[in-house]
């Protein structure tokens, strides 16, 4: 029996103008739906649109398309999360989790730096994880890398959620999912990442050696810079790594028999 197609769903929002112009990013959004739902998934991204805490948009673009390639199922990272007390705390947590993924701490440094110098972008930054070095910078204007063509389907992730995590958000959903997508690559050292949205102030920093690990307090609330670095093994081919990091539909499953 032929199986049924795969369709990406995508949102982008932003206010002033549209992101290629430079306006400001409001949200974003990504859903790997079968062709009944492609409906409810675009309800779900437009009220994601327009009910975000960085503001409302004037600019929004819901777009679907089938996916050709064979759609790959792999397991959500183990979490882990940290109950931090200040960013100071929180920071230093994530910083010596990059450290023992393999990750110098003169990257660290320049990862800081080029999140002050890029703090409008909407995708991820990814750089070198031994010297720093940007390796993204000629793909889309240098606005970051999307990844794209990911999810994890309700009912399963409900299922891990009420054994592992107890939280309702699909922030966390989502958080995961592009997470365990990033970090299964060889290429993928580690990845740091902090809400862009002001009211939000948890990350993690995640890797195959340590799994997701959750930090309360990589910000101070109201703050709307956010940051989304892959630290990366600068000797894997990268345009391969970018291709597989926007095209590669992955879908997240926790143990076939929780399904
Ligand atoms: C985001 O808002 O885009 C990133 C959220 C990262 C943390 C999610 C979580 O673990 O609660
Ligand atoms: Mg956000």
């Amino acid at each position: 029996m032929r199986e049924l197609p795969y369709y990406s769903v995508r949102m982008r929002a932003s206010k002033s103008k549209p992101h290629e112009e430079g306006g400001k990013h409001i949200s974003g959004g990504e859903q790997l739906v079968l062709f009944d739902e492609i409906r409810g998934a675009v309800d779900k991204l437009l009220h994601k649109s327009l009910t975000h805490s960085r503001g409302t948009p004037d600019f929004a673009q819901i777009q679907f398309e089938t996916v050709d390639e064979p759609i790959q199922v792999i397991s959500p990272l183990p979490i882990t999360t940290h109950i931090t007390h200040s960013v100071d705390e929180g920071q230093l947590l994530a910083q010596n989790l990059l450290m023992k993924c393999g990750v110098t701490f003169h990257t660290i440094q320049k990862a800081y730096l080029l999140m002050e110098e890029h703090a409008e972008l909407s995708g991820a930054i990814l750089i070198d994880s031994k010297t720093g070095r940007r390796l993204d910078e000629s793909h889309r204007n240098g606005k970051g890398i999307r990844v794209s063509r990911m999810d994890w389907r309700d009912e399963n992730f409900k299922k891990w959620n009420r054994e592992f995590a107890a939280n309702q958000n699909d922030r966390l959903k989502e958080a995961i999912t592009l997470a365990s997508k990033v970090s299964i690559h060889q290429a993928t050292v580690a990845e740091l990442c902090w809400s862009d949205d002001p009211d939000y102030t948890t990350g993690y920093v995640a890797s195959k050696k340590f799994g997701y690990q959750r930090i309360t307090s990589l910000k101070e609330y109201g703050d709307e810079q956010g940051c989304r670095i892959f630290f990366v093994d600068s000797s894997e081919d990268i345009t391969k790594y970018i291709d597989y990091l926007k095209t590669n539909p992955i879908l997240i499953q926790w143990e076939v028999n929780h399904d």
